[in-house]
């Protein structure tokens, strides 16, 4: 892509810009999308409906998302690196790929993939490493048309298996093992355990990385480098509709279930491609890095597809922030001379609170740009990030957005728009957000709070939940008919610009990662101990929010003093291994009543009081059933 196209430079182009999308959107995006590949071009850009959630873009169009991410830079770029790969250990072999390399090696692993019977349509789950071939494979999947969904690689077997089977998955790609830091975790055996119950799949391709010896199973499991000796290296890239799916990625929301959010070729990709270009305010000799997993949406649309898209340099990191020690991203950022740099507030908050020596001790001269993502930065942290990263010289994008929404859509442009500490700023172009009372009216003027949901389709919209359409309609059109309703309160301040304040549905944002109470409190619910459970966030120096539970035992389960820790320890057994290590509560209570209603509903607002340690301001209680339940829940406070 000619970085130059639909580039917004200055202020008065975004406001241009905004001002055209808002005015015209259909011959906006017409035109935002002319330089891509087509193989044939769209007969409507945008068929819209906000009430059924039913929203389609580019209709009629051909293509072939990684004909724009690869085949279309060969001619220009075929020299140039495409990924670079920083291992867990900074001691062993990098790897960087050019485009003309990259290329080949999808190729490759498309024709793997083809060798194996993969077919346009069919569901292929990965649940990989942060190696090459992670993003190699998601990008062999959508050369031929199959549909990925990338499981992080930390969620449990019961939470793989929940996933294969609502995708309906018939291939799975895996690997021996992974490292994370110190540790190394048997990846296969894992997915061994996942498919036990999950009779959709037909074939498991297993890439080698730890060397470690694996179970195969007969006439189900092959080695990638075995089947990678027989596929050529080219492969033709299998042509698409604009609405055909791209992929599957599994989230949570206030239901017990995570859902299958649903992106398709066409809108997916300009919108990726679009965001990605202006907001980082990409330039040819960047070196972009993006240190989300690949197994979440940001490790999608901005570790991936944004970069490739627009001919960039991304970089992969296998490991963690803090191997081998504290100081492992800066490390990252002078060898490999980063420019751009975009990662989360968890990660910022667990660096600031070691020695500050960890960062002093690097230059940093190459950055230029720092983002944020996932959760909100607290002020404090974005002056750490502003201070010490950036030397006060890179701007900080706050950039808000979900997996819902295929990429960023309140954010500062970097350089170009205003940025305000803890404010992600102002929307994108093509991004109508409005604040809503809780009845539903919009809320007019700025130095206003409220419901934040958006006005009109923008081409990364999620297209429906996979295999029940009633969901997605229900979850983000229902609420509000005519908008999306994003499940998120915000602030918009004197001057427009935009705060996510936090969800305002019953999910938790532990360390960036989203959590439905409802699925916690299933996990929990599955320990024999257990009768009933009740999950809340509350206010965590590193995570943004921990996880509270509030837990009635089995009769006879933990009488005495000994019981109780024993309990606990085997409810957080209970919950790494109905989703993973990521859901662990931070805090078990144990109590004998949970604050209900008479009509038999939890009151949430009484456990979060307790939860925040806002004890003495507790509200109302004369609803209850039994009110004494509460005093109880006080003095028990953890
Ligand atoms: C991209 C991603 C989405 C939820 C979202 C919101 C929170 C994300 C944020 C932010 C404040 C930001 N969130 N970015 N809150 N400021 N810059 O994180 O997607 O995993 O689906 O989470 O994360 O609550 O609704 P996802």
């Amino acid at each position: 892509m000619p970085l130059e196209h639909s580039r917004i430079r200055t202020f008065e182009d975004y406001q241009d810009a905004y001002r055209r999308s808002v005015e015209n959107p259909e011959q906006f995006w017409a035109d935002v999308a002319e330089p891509f590949t087509w193989r044939r071009k769209w007969s409507s850009v945008l068929k819209a409906d906000l009430v059924v959630g039913r929203n389609e873009w580019y209709g009629g169009a051909k293509l072939n998302i990684t004909e724009n991410c690869l085949d279309r830079h060969l001619a220009s770029r075929g020299n140039k690196l495409a990924l670079i790969w920083e291992p867990n250990d900074p001691k062993t072999r990098q790897i960087r790929y050019t485009y003309r390399e990259l290329h080949q090696q999808v190729c490759q692993f498309a024709n793997v993939l083809l060798n194996n019977g993969v077919e346009k349509g069919d569901r292929v789950c990965l649940y990989m490493p942060m190696i090459p071939q992670l993003a190699i494979a998601v990008l062999a999947c959508a050369r031929i048309g199959a549909v990925h969904s990338v499981i992080f690689a930390g969620f449990s077997s019961t939470a793989i298996a929940d996933r294969v089977n609502d995708a309906q998955a018939s291939v799975v790609l895996t690997s021996d093992g992974l490292n994370r830091g110190p540790k190394q975790i048997p990846v296969k055996r894992v997915v061994d355990e996942a498919l036990e119950s999950c009779p959709s799949v037909r074939r498991v391709i297993v890439v080698e990385h730890l060397g470690w010896p694996v179970h195969m199973q007969e006439g189900r499991d092959v080695w990638y480098h075995e089947e990678a000796l027989e596929a050529a290296k080219t492969c033709p890239a299998e042509e698409m509709d604009a609405e055909d799916m791209l992929f599957i990625l599994y989230t949570s929301g206030s239901t017990g279930k995570p859902k299958g959010v649903v992106h398709t070729t066409a809108g997916y990709m300009v919108w990726a491609d679009y965001t990605f270009r202006n907001v980082f305010q990409v330039e040819e000799n960047d070196i972009y890095w993006c240190t989300a997993d690949i197994g979440w949406v940001t490790g999608h649309s901005y570790l991936l597809y944004g970069p490739l898209l627009n001919g960039a340099t991304t970089l992969m990191f296998e490991g963690v922030p803090t191997y081998p020690d504290a100081g492992r991203f800066w490390e990252v950022i002078d060898k490999h001379g980063v420019t751009v740099f975009y990662t989360a507030p968890t990660a910022i908050r667990s660096l600031m609170a070691t020695p500050l020596d960890n960062v002093l001790s690097y230059s940093l001269d190459s950055l230029r740009i720092l983002g944020s993502v996932g959760e909100p930065i607290n002020e404090e942290a974005w002056h750490w990030y502003h201070t010490h990263v950036g030397k006060e010289r890179c701007p900080v994008i706050d950039t808000w957005w979900q997996t819902e929404t295929g990429g960023i859509m309140i954010s500062a442009l970097a350089g170009v728009s205003p940025t305000k500490p803890a404010h992600a700023g102002q929307p994108l172009p093509g991004v109508q957000p409005v604040l809503l009372s809780q009845e539903g009216q919009e809320i007019e003027g700025n130095d206003q709070e409220g419901y934040l949901a958006i006005k009109a389709p923008w081409p990364g919209i999620i297209r429906t939940t996979y295999g029940d359409h009633e969901r997605a309609k229900q979850t983000y059109f229902g609420p509000y008919p005519g908008y999306y309703f994003t499940g998120d309160g915000a602030r918009r301040d004197e001057n427009g610009l935009y705060r996510i304040i936090g969800r305002v549905d019953d999910v938790i944002n532990v360390s960036g990662h989203r959590f439905g109470t409802a699925e916690i409190e299933n996990a929990i619910n599955q320990n024999p101990n257990v009768v009933e459970s009740a999950v809340v966030g509350y206010p965590h120096d590193v995570k943004g929010q921990g996880i509270y539970a509030f837990v009635i035992c089995r009769e006879g389960a933990c009488d005495t003093a000994t019981d109780k820790p024993h309990v606990e320890a085997s409810i957080i057994e209970t919950v790494v291994a109905e989703i993973g290590k990521i859901a662990k509560p931070d805090k078990i209570q144990l109590v004998s009543g949970l604050p209900k209603t008479r009509s038999g509903k939890i009151m949430r607002r009484i456990l979060r009081k307790v939860a925040e340690g806002e004890t003495s301001n507790i509200g109302d209680v004369t609803t209850l059933l039994d009110p004494a339940v509460v005093d109880e829940i006080i003095n028990g406070r953890k």
